[in-house]
C-alpha cells in the first residue's frame, strides 16, 4: 500500500551513549507506533570522519557528516537531534531553530541560565513560525511516571505536602575512573547536579505539577583529581560529585533532592515519593515497571502501599508494546519521547517538556549552586 505520510528527515549530532539510545528510538518508533509522519534517519554528525562513518553504518543512518552546520543546509533534514555535551547545545539549537529545523535537545538544556534563556527565546520565535522544540527529559515517558502524573492531576493525592527525590549512581566511586567530559565544568556545566539532579527536579515539577520556588543546597567533590583519559597524568575534577538540597514547591510542599555518583551499589536509582492529603506515590527506576500507590481515603485496615504493575494496555504508552507483565526498559522512554515529538510536529502543537521547562530546571540548578557557594543560604528561584 502506498505510504502518503510526509517524511521527516532527522539529523543527529553526537553518537556516544545518548546518540546510541536516540538512534534506537528513531529506528524503532515507526514499527511500534502508528505515526502521522515517517521519520527517516537521514544523517549522523560526529567530529571524527572515521568514527562517525562507523557509527552511522552500525546504527542505521543513511549519511554521515563531520560539521553540524552542514546538517542545517540540507533540505532532507527537518529535525535536529542534539546529543552532544552541554557546551554546544545553545549554539546548535539556536542556529537550527533559525534555519527552520525542529529541535530535540538532550538535557540539561544548557550549561548556564543565560544560554537556556537565549534558547528559550529562539524556541518561542521559532514556534511562531511552526518550528517545534523539546528538551529530552526522557523519564517523563516511563509509563509508571506518566501514570503518577495522571494520578496527581486527577486529584488522587489531594494537596501535596512532601516531595522526596533521589538520583543515585555509583559509576565514579573508583578514584581511578578517568576524567571524562562529564567531570569537566567547561563541557558539562556541572556534575551530578546538572546531569542527574536535573532529571529529578524536572520529574518533581512534572509529577507534582508545581514549580520549585526556592532552595538551600550543598555540593561536594570527593575526588579532586583523576587520571586524564587519553594521556599520562592527572587533571582537576571541576564539577560536583554529589548535590543535596531542600526546596519549596509553589503550592507550599516541602521538597528534598539528592543527586550523587557516589552511592555505591546504586546504578540508576531515580526515585521519588510524593505525600499528599489523600495519598502517596513511590517510584524507583531500578524497578521501572512498578508504581506504588497508597490511597489514604480507604479504611486503615485495608489501606497501605499497593504495587501497580504499569504494563496494562490502558497504561500510558504500554499498549504499543508487549502483553501485560512483560515490561519495558530504559530505551523505551526515548522511543516514547520521539513518538510524542513527531506527533506534536504533525499536529502543529508545542511538545513538552519545552525549552521553557528546561529553563525552569536550569534556574533551579543555578539557585542550588549559588546556595552551595554561600554555605547553604536560601536561594529563591526566579519565576
Ligand atoms: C549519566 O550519569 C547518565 O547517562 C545521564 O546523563 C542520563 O541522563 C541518565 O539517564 C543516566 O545517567
Amino acid at each position: 500500500m502506498e505510504d502518503n505520510r510526509p517524511t521527516l528527515g532527522v539529523g543527529m549530532v553526537g553518537h556516544a551513549f545518548m546518540g546510541r539510545v536516540h538512534s534506537q528510538a528513531w529506528r524503532s518508533v515507526g514499527a511500534f507506533f502508528d505515526l502521522p509522519v515517517r521519520p527517516e534517519m537521514t544523517v549522523l554528525c560526529g567530529r571524527s570522519r572515521q568514527r562517525v562513518d562507523a557509527a552511522a553504518a552500525e546504527m542505521g543512518w543513511a549519511h554521515a557528516e563531520t560539521d553540524w552546520k552542514a546538517l542545517l543546509r540540507r533540505d532532507d533534514v527537518h529535525i535536529i537531534d542534539i546529543c552532544t555535551p552541554g557546551d554546544s547545545h545553545a549554539e546548535i539549537a539556536i542556529a537550527a531553530l533559525q534555519a527552520g529545523k525542529h529541535v530535540l535537545c538532550e538535557k540539561p538544556l544548557a550549561n548556564t541560565v543565560a544560554e537556556a534563556e537565549a534558547m528559550t527565546e529562539a524556541a518561542r520565535d521559532a514556534a511562531a513560525r511552526g518550528v517545534r522544540s523539546m528538551v529530552a527529559f526522557n523519564y517523563r515517558r516511563v509509563p509508571a511516571v506518566a501514570l503518577a502524573r495522571d494520578l496527581v492531576a486527577a486529584g488522587r493525592l489531594g494537596e501535596i505536602r512532601h516531595a522526596r527525590a533521589q538520583y543515585l549512581q555509583d559509576w565514579i566511586v573508583d578514584p581511578e575512573h578517568p576524567l571524562v567530559w562529564r567531570l569537566q565544568r567547561d563541557k558539562a556545566g556541572s556534575g551530578a547536579l546538572g546531569d542527574i539532579g536535573a532529571h529529578i527536579i524536572d520529574i518533581v515539577q512534572f509529577v507534582a505539577g508545581q514549580r520549585v520556588t526556592g532552595v538551600s543546597g550543598l555540593t561536594e567533590t570527593f575526588v579532586k583529581e583523576r587520571p586524564l583519559p587519553e594521556e599520562d597524568g592527572v587533571g582537576e575534577v571541576t564539577v560536583d560529585d554529589a548535590a543535596l538540597f531542600i526546596g519549596r514547591l509553589e503550592g507550599g510542599a516541602m521538597a528534598s533532592f539528592e543527586a550523587t555518583r557516589f552511592a555505591a551499589g546504586r546504578k540508576n536509582a531515580m526515585r521519588f515519593e510524593l505525600n499528599g492529603s489523600l495519598g502517596s506515590l513511590w517510584f524507583d527506576f531500578e524497578a521501572m515497571n512498578e508504581l506504588w500507590f497508597h490511597d489514604h481515603t480507604l479504611a486503615a485496615e485495608e489501606a497501605g502501599f499497593r504495587r501497580i504493575l504499569v504494563t496494562e494496555s490502558d497504561h500510558p504508552y504500554a499498549g504499543a508494546w508487549w502483553p501485560p507483565g512483560h515490561g519495558l526498559g530504559y530505551e523505551h522512554t526515548f522511543t516514547h519521547e520521539v513518538k510524542d515529538f513527531l506527533e506534536a510536529i504533525a499536529a502543529g502543537t508545542d511538545p513538552t517538556p519545552s525549552f521553557a521547562d528546561g529553563l525552569r530546571v536550569q534556574r533551579v540548578l543555578d539557585a542550588v549552586e549559588r546556595s552551595a557557594a554561600d554555605e547553604g543560604c536560601w536561594s529563591p528561584v526566579e519565576p
